[in-house]
């Protein structure tokens, strides 16, 4: 850990560069989930708190449903620019994602010769600009908790709507706290002492499921084929959309991991998602595999160990098998087909 002047040195070339600038630009990952969203929500607080002086718009490559309605509810929409270009910037700040690959179209945006800052809780990936400064917390369960560190190191207290964004970022990503750290929870109640309320927290995420996530969830399980690696049990299957909930449906039946992909325009979206007990005893990363599988197969993909997404200009046949020997490759157990 480096420390300079008693804070630590990340965080006051982060100062330095957001008062050196007067156009910031903050943007996150496609589909842009709860946690970027009120995370880019908070960056652009926290930034015009360390520099009034500067135009800050937040754009994002589009949000999904549930947190365009999160936002909705807290009434920060009109804060929050849906779009495929970024204006010119001196600082690009980007939140929750560190692979310029899954910024979309906003990537021919972003310039070499201007600064970038990534302040992210993804494992760091070959897609990330060089010339950024990254402040990256793998360890931590949402960027929401990253932003909350940085925080309370630069002694900025957030305000009551900003500190019920950061901890509905963090329950967002960790599926309500069932994964975090002692550091997490000690940022829950640093929130929680700023005026946050869990129970609200809670009832703004609550989504009843929509009809097509239902069906797809349903037709997900009714095509699935199973195989058994080792002692695990692998569950693959495809849908028309919602293929990261699907996966994660296919592991709550009881699959040790679970690939969903869904086939559209000639693009794969290959999302996977494994249970907790086959993270700690395989040790397998998702995630980085995942980016492989993307790189193997001129495709990108990331994530975390135990939920990831690749997206592939392949069939989803070609996708799936390249899945499965990869896994079975990397635990060196044997894939068979269970009938
Ligand atoms: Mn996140």
């Amino acid at each position: 850990m480096i420390v300079y002047g008693g804070e630590f040195l990340k965080e006051v070339l982060l100062i330095k560069m957001v008062r050196g600038a007067s156009r910031i630009v903050i943007t996150s990952h496609q589909n842009s989930d709860v946690d970027a969203v009120l995370s880019c929500y908070v960056a652009k607080r926290i930034v015009n708190e360390l520099n009034g002086r500067a135009t800050v718009d937040v754009i994002t490559p589009g949000m999904n449903l549930q947190a365009r309605r999160v936002a909705e509810s807290l009434g920060i929409t009109i804060e929050i620019v849906e779009g495929n270009a970024l204006p010119q910037y001196d600082l690009c700040l980007l939140l929750d994602v560190n692979n310029l690959a899954h910024i979309g179209s906003l990537k021919d945006y972003v310039v070499s010769d201007k600064p970038v800052v990534i302040i992210d809780h993804h494992r760091p990936s070959i897609g990330m600009p060089p010339n950024a400064l990254s402040i990256i917390d793998d360890d931590a369960v949402a960027t929401a908790e990253v932003l909350c560190d940085i925080m309370i190191s630069l002694g900025l207290k957030p305000s009551k709507k900003e500190a019920q964004c950061l901890l509905i970022g963090i329950l967002s990503d960790s599926r309500r706290l069932m994964i975090g750290t002692e550091k997490t929870l000690r940022d829950v109640a640093f929130l929680l002492s700023h005026g946050a309320s869990l129970s609200e927290a809670v009832a703004t995420l609550s989504m009843p499921m929509s009809y097509s996530e239902k069906v797809a969830r349903l037709k997900a399980s009714q095509r699935v084929s199973l195989y058994s690696l080792g002692q695990w049990i692998v569950a693959v299957s495809n849908v028309g959309s919602y293929e990261a909930s699907a996966a994660r449906a296919l592991v709550d039946l009881g699959a040790d991991l679970a690939a969903v992909c869904n086939e559209l325009n000639g693009e794969v979206r290959l999302c996977a998602r494994a249970g907790e007990d086959f993270v700690k005893s395989t040790g397998l990363h998702l995630g980085e595999e995942l980016e492989r599988l993307g790189s193997m197969m001129s495709g990108s993909g990331g994530g975390h160990a135990s939920a990831a997404c690749a997206t592939i200009p392949r069939r989803c046949s070609e996708v799936i098998e390249g899945f499965l020997a990869l896994v079975s490759n990397k635990l060196k157990l044997p894939i068979k087909k269970i009938d």
